[in-house]
């Protein structure tokens, strides 16, 4: 296999990068922890390390050093597509470099010679009620896949320490191969009378993504890679793939790992807050009988912070600035549907929360995550069952964690163990400070 062949090469050098840098500078600070930032989820505290992305402030996201726009330009492309194959920005992800086309297309290959979900997955999806949100069904069937683990099995019978990221790089592909038909399924199961279109074999991951959900617009196979590109990863201290890490740190294998970061994708202040966007979108729309006026936006806003709720999709816990996903969104919908009245509002309500909660000051951050329009794109296609919304964020994210586990293996990062105190420890601190 490509991708195991390019890793056996690179990761020997990128062992001795960290040895060198451990062993020399093992002793030098990167940074120093206060009271605060105990207490306060240790907001900025340097303790991680990944090389596949790194979120500035300001600028936002970078993808093994490439921005957003720079990937949408450079990643190859199915023939005809606007958006790029997910296979080529999982090659990034694991090689470090950009792929070519034939690079992109064998690790979509890859993953359609892996789809193929167990039966059993479904028996269990389908003996849930029905009323049972889409992250439980999608979080549960990942963990059902478990037993498929390449990983556990090779581990129990004495797997040396240095080959861990190979079966690692196995069960990856195999879990990733899988989710597009996981989530439509339950997407079509829990929304469409249980009508599952089977795959297409001639479509790439994404494209075949958009086919099983049911939507006829060509386009919305080109918003599904989009969206799968932008949710990919934000370095490693998010809810989603710092739990993944952590689990996998005990060498829980990546089915285990990946459904604990789920299942943290699933709380409302990280990844369900798209659906809650939506619902805060919808609720505007409804109480005005269409797209208010910026006033009438500015009271509504002001109304939700009154009543001590969030303004959904607003704020970040890195972020400084807008964030460079909302805006790959933005220009989407204003290319696609700039007349829908959703997405015409979701804009508005760029044009406005901002200042409202410059104004009320609390948030560090006024300006608007990925999660604040992603869900009108969904809307106008007619994914009108938000609850959706975080299975496909969960999709996406299985690609950024899945890698990370892979590089964790290949560098044999350790157990994670952080140290906590107790209260009265942190007084005596600061009454000798
Ligand atoms: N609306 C109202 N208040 C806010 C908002 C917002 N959108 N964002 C932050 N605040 C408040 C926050 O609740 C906190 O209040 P208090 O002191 O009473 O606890 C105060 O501002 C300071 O919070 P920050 O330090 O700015 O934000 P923090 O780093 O703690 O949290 C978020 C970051 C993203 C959790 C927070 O901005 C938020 O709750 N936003 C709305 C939910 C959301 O959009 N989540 C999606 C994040 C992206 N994702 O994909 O996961
Ligand atoms: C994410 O994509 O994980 C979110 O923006 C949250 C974060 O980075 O903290």
């Amino acid at each position: 296999m490509m991708l195991k062949e390019r890793l056996a090469a690179e990761i020997p050098l990128w062992r001795e990068r960290v040895r060198k840098l451990v062993k020399e500078n093992g002793h030098v600070k990167v940074g120093e922890v206060n009271i605060s930032q105990v207490y306060g989820g240790m907001r900025d505290v340097k303790g991680l390390v990944t090389d596949i992305s790194y979120v500035d402030p300001v600028d936002g996201i970078r993808f093994r050093g490439y921005t957003i726009p720079e990937l949408l330009e450079k990643l190859p492309k199915p023939e005809g597509a606007e958006m790029p194959y997910a296979g080529g920005l999982y090659y990034l992800f694991l090689i470090g470099a950009l792929p070519s086309l034939e690079d992109a297309e064998e690790v979509e290959r890859e993953w359609k010679a892996r789809q193929a979900v167990p039966n059993y997955v479904f028996d269990i999806i389908r003996a849930m009620p029905p009323d049972t949100h889409p992250m439980t069904l999608f979080t549960q069937a990942v963990l059902a896949l478990q037993s498929g683990s390449i990983f556990s099995t090779q581990y129990h019978h004495g797997l040396k320490k240095d080959e861990y990221w190979i079966p690692t790089l196995e069960d990856s592909l195999n879990l990733t191969a899988k989710l597009p038909t996981i989530a439509t399924y339950i997407y079509r199961w829990k929304y469409k009378h249980g009508y599952f279109i089977p795959s297409n074999p001639d479509l790439d991951w994404g494209g075949n993504f958009a086919h099983m959900m049911g939507i006829p617009e060509e386009e919305y196979k080109d918003l599904s890679r989009l969206y799968f590109l932008l949710h990919s990863d934000h370095e490693s201290g998010n809810v989603s793939a710092h739990a993944t890490h952590l689990v996998g740190s005990s060498l829980a294998d990546v089915y285990y790992a990946t459904s604990s970061g789920l299942s943290g994708l699933a709380g409302p202040l990280h990844g369900l807050a798209n659906q809650e966007c939506l619902a805060w979108l919808l609720q505007v729309y409804n109480v005005y009988q269409g797209v208010p006026d910026r006033e009438e936006l500015r009271q509504f806003a002001w109304e939700t912070l009154d009543s001590g709720r969030v303004i959904p999709g607003y704020g970040h816990a890195v972020l400084r600035k807008t964030d460079p996903r909302f805006t790959a969104q933005l220009e989407f919908g204003m290319k696609h549907m700039d007349t829908d009245d959703i997405f015409l509002l979701a804009k508005l309500v760029y044009e406005v929360v901002p200042d409202v909660l410059r104004d009320q000051g609390k948030a560090k951050d006024p300006w608007p995550n990925v999660d604040a329009i992603s869900g009108s794109l969904q809307y106008h296609y007619g994914i009108k069952e938000f609850d959706f919304y975080t299975v496909m964020f969960g999709v996406s994210r299985a690609l950024g964690v899945t890698a990370n586990a892979v590089w964790a293996r290949a560098l044999s990062q350790p157990i994670e163990r952080p140290k906590s105190l107790t209260t009265a420890m942190l007084e005596d601190i600061a009454s000798k400070a």
